[in-house]
């Protein structure tokens, strides 16, 4: 075949009509924005869409069109599903156990009459799809517990991959994967622009622009960080003629913040850390920060380029958060010269050149920081020509500088 992946998708879509569209487990603006966008224009088109991400929607980003349609569960084939209507009952609460080899499930009712036989119904669940569409998904193991619960349906259901993450590993049957564009969204706007040539129907309206301009201004920091191209500028310019509500993002993402997410944010810049020989600047959130501020885990979005920000000098920006028993990293680079992706590779994560994360299991923070940070240094130390013994040194600092 030597048609492009792009016009390769657009037969696939026109092909399909039951259409599942998935981002990353913990979905991001990027991940949301794809996902939504492309669901909105395929049913303009008479499609069956389903759109879902194993972890729900931030509370950030609730204002988006079409959050109703977002999943955060599809029905796998193998599930017998019994359903119980609640009726007059508020809610009802679910026990399971497994005794003498048999699974045992209690339902209970909260506020109401208890469940009688008659009232339950049966169904057999089936994932029904003739095509699958990723968005800003590296590798099928990223979307979490949809991955786990429906392993089969990747191989059954052909696969089309939407991303821009270097460490993408093209699993899809088709792969539209450009490590050059600073967002999935970007991606799915030239899609669209495909499907609106080839269908001749127009599909940008102003919801699927403010859905990808969500995703092009989360992923490049509102156009602060380095991965911002003069392309992602041109799309934003297009997506706000075509109606893009850009002031609503810029305000639920980055101005809106609950008190105690600005606690924890203080918390956080107030321990900040600058090695400035090799150039790095790091911080942490541990599990006290959380418990003191009471906020939740989402309120670290954004905090990295918060540090970004904070840190004019600094090659290297990371942030390390525990969350439960994993401590997981986020990672900015400032400079082509050093790749996020490579030193997030040292760790077991990946991502891009200039924003990367990585996550390590069965660690505590303060256990860990002090090894992640010498790893860190010894690669800014061989790239800028630190000697180890030398770096404490002032004047031998100031003239290495000199001689750059
Ligand atoms: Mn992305």
């Amino acid at each position: 075949m030597n048609s492009t992946p792009l016009q390769q998708i657009v037969n696939l879509l026109r092909q399909s009509e039951k259409i599942l569209v998935l981002g990353h487990q913990n979905p991001d603006g990027d991940a949301i924005g794809s996902a939504l966008a492309l669901l909105l224009a395929l049913r303009k088109l008479g499609k069956s869409v389903i759109a879902a991400a194993a972890d729900p929607v931030p509370e950030l980003l609730d204002f988006l069109p079409a959050l109703e349609s977002f999943e955060t569960t599809i029905a796998g084939a193998n599930d017998l599903i019994i359903n119980f209507p609640l009726a007059e009952r508020a809610s009802a609460e679910v026990f399971h156990k497994i005794e003498d080899g048999v699974l045992k499930i209690s339902v209970r009712p909260v506020g109401g009459a208890p469940f009688s036989k008659d009232e339950i119904e049966f169904a057999v669940g089936e994932a029904d799809f003739d095509l699958i569409v990723c968005v800003d998904v590296p590798d099928l193991p990223q979307l979490g517990g949809l991955f786990d619960a429906n392993p089969n349906i990747f191989y059954d259901i052909p696969v089309v991959n939407i991303d821009h993450h270097a460490s993408n590993t093209g699993f899809g049957k088709v792969n539209f994967v450009d490590t050059t564009a600073a967002s999935s969204s970007e991606l799915v706007l030239r899609l669209l622009r495909s499907l609106e040539s080839e269908f001749n129907k127009k599909l940008l309206d102003e919801d699927v622009a403010t859905l990808i301009l969500t995703g092009i201004i989360t992923d490049t920091g509102s156009f602060q960080n380095s991965n911002t191209t003069p392309r992602s500028l041109e799309l934003s310019a297009d997506l706000i003629e075509a109606g893009a509500r850009q002031q609503e993002i810029i305000r639920h993402v980055y101005k809106t913040k609950q008190l105690s997410t600005l606690k924890l944010w203080g918390r956080v810049l107030s321990k900040i850390e600058f090695d400035e020989a090799h150039r790095i600047v790091w911080s942490t959130v541990t599990s006290e920060d959380f418990r003191a501020t009471e906020a939740v885990e989402t309120a670290t979005d954004g905090l990295i380029d918060e540090l970004l920000s904070n840190a004019p000098g600094a090659e290297v920006v990371l942030l390390l958060k525990q969350k439960g028993a994993t401590v997981s990293g986020s990672l900015r680079t400032t400079t082509p010269a050093v790749s996020a992706n490579e030193i997030a590779g040292l760790f077991g994560g990946g991502g891009h050149h200039a924003a990367a994360g990585f996550k390590i299991p069965n660690k505590k923070i303060e256990a860990i920081e002090p090894e992640i940070i010498d790893k860190i240094r010894v690669v800014q130390a061989e790239r800028l020509g630190l000697l180890p013994e030398k770096i404490e040194n002032e004047k031998q600092k100031k003239d290495l500088k000199k001689q750059k």
